[in-house]
C-alpha cells in the first residue's frame, strides 16, 4: 500500500477522500454487484452467488440460452422479482445525492458508470446511469431485433415470446458479447478525464468494465476502492475503505 493508503474505512481516510472529492473537478464512479447486496441482492462470485445449484457465470451466456432459455430466463424472471421488491440503500442513495451536488455546484462532472442491470440506481434518483452490461428491465428479441421495456413480473410466460414470434432475451450483456457502444464511449471519455475514480462493490474481475479502473490509475487519477473484501486493485489504490458501501457512502458527502 502507498503512503496515502488506509486498509479500513476509519474517520481519516474518509475525510482525505471527502476533501478530494469536493476538490476534484471530474469524478467517475463505478458500481458493481456488492452495491445492491445490502438491498438484498446476491452477488455474483463468493458463497452467496449460486441460484438453485447453478454459478450465475454458467448462465450469463450466449451458449447457455440457445441450450436452454427456459432455464436462463427462470434466473432472470426470479432476479426481476428480487429487484422489483428491493429498496435502493443508502449507498445508492448517496450516489444520486453525490452526483447532484457535483453537478449544481458548477463546472464539474460526475459520471455514474454501472455494471448492475437492476435499475436500483435510476430509482435512487441517479440522474445519468451508464449501464454497461444492459438493464434487466429491457428485452431484445433474437429475431427482429426491437428492443422494449417490460415491467411485468413475473413473466407470464417463459421463455418470453415477441409480437413477432421471435424469441425474446434479456437485454444485457453476456461473456463473448460487445458492451453497448455509446455507454461504453462515455464511460471512456468520463475516465479518462477523472481526478478522482471511485471503485464501489465490484470484484473488477469482469473485462472491459475493470480495465476503467487501471486506465484511471495511468491517467493518473487518484483511485478509492470500496468493498467488504481485497481486490486487486486494492495495491494501486490511493484509499482501500474496507466495509459496506451503504455503510461508507454517506460517510463521504
Ligand atoms: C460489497 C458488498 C457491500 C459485497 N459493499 N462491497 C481479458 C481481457 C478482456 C476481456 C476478457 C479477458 N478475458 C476474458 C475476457 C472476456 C470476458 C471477461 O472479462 N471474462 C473474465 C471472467 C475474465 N468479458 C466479456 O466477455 C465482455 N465482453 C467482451 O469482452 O466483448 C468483447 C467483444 C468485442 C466485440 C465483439 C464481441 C465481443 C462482456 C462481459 C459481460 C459480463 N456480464 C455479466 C452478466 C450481466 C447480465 C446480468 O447481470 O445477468 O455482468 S457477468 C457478471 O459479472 C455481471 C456483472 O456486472 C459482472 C461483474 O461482477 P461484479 O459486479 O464485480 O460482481 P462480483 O460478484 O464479482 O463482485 C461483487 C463484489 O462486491 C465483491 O468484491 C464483494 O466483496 C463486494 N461486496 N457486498 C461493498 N455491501
Ligand atoms: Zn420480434
Amino acid at each position: 500500500m502507498g503512503d496515502s493508503q488506509v486498509g479500513c474505512a476509519d474517520g481519516e481516510a474518509i475525510w482525505a477522500l471527502h476533501r478530494a472529492l469536493e476538490d476534484a473537478k471530474d469524478v467517475v464512479a463505478l458500481t458493481g454487484a456488492g452495491i445492491s447486496a445490502e438491498s438484498g441482492i446476491p452477488v455474483f462470485r463468493g458463497p452467496g452467488g449460486l441460484w438453485r445449484t447453478y454459478s450465475p457465470l454458467q448462465l450469463a451466456s450466449p451458449e447457455a440460452f440457445e441450450r436452454d432459455p427456459r432455464l436462463v430466463w427462470e434466473w432472470y424472471d426470479w432476479r426481476r422479482q428480487l429487484s422489483r421488491k428491493a429498496k435502493p440503500n443508502a449507498g445508492h442513495i448517496a450516489l444520486a445525492q453525490l452526483e447532484r451536488k457535483i453537478i449544481d455546484g458548477g463546472a464539474r462532472s460526475f459520471t455514474l458508470v454501472s455494471q448492475n442491470v437492476d435499475g436500483l440506481h435510476d430509482r435512487a434518483g441517479s440522474r445519468n446511469v451508464l449501464k454497461l452490461h444492459g438493464d434487466l428491465w429491457f428485452t431484445r428479441c433474437t429475431a427482429c431485433g426491437e428492443v422494449k421495456r417490460n415491467d411485468q413480473t413475473p413473466l407470464p410466460e417463459l421463455p418470453p415470446k415477441c409480437k413477432c414470434g421471435g424469441l425474446l432475451r434479456p437485454n444485457v450483456v453476456w461473456f463473448g458479447e460487445p458492451l453497448p457502444q455509446d455507454a461504453w464511449t462515455q464511460a471512456v471519455e468520463a475516465t479518462c478525464r477523472a481526478r478522482v475514480f471511485l471503485v464501489i462493490g465490484t470484484s473488477a474481475t469482469v473485462f472491459p468494465a475493470a480495465g476503467l479502473a487501471h486506465e484511471a490509475r495511468q491517467a493518473k487519477a487518484k483511485v478509492a476502492v470500496i468493498n467488504t473484501e481485497a481486490t486487486e486493485l486494492d495495491s494501486t489504490a490511493a484509499w482501500v475503505l474496507r466495509g459496506p458501501a451503504g455503510e461508507i457512502l454517506p460517510r463521504l458527502l
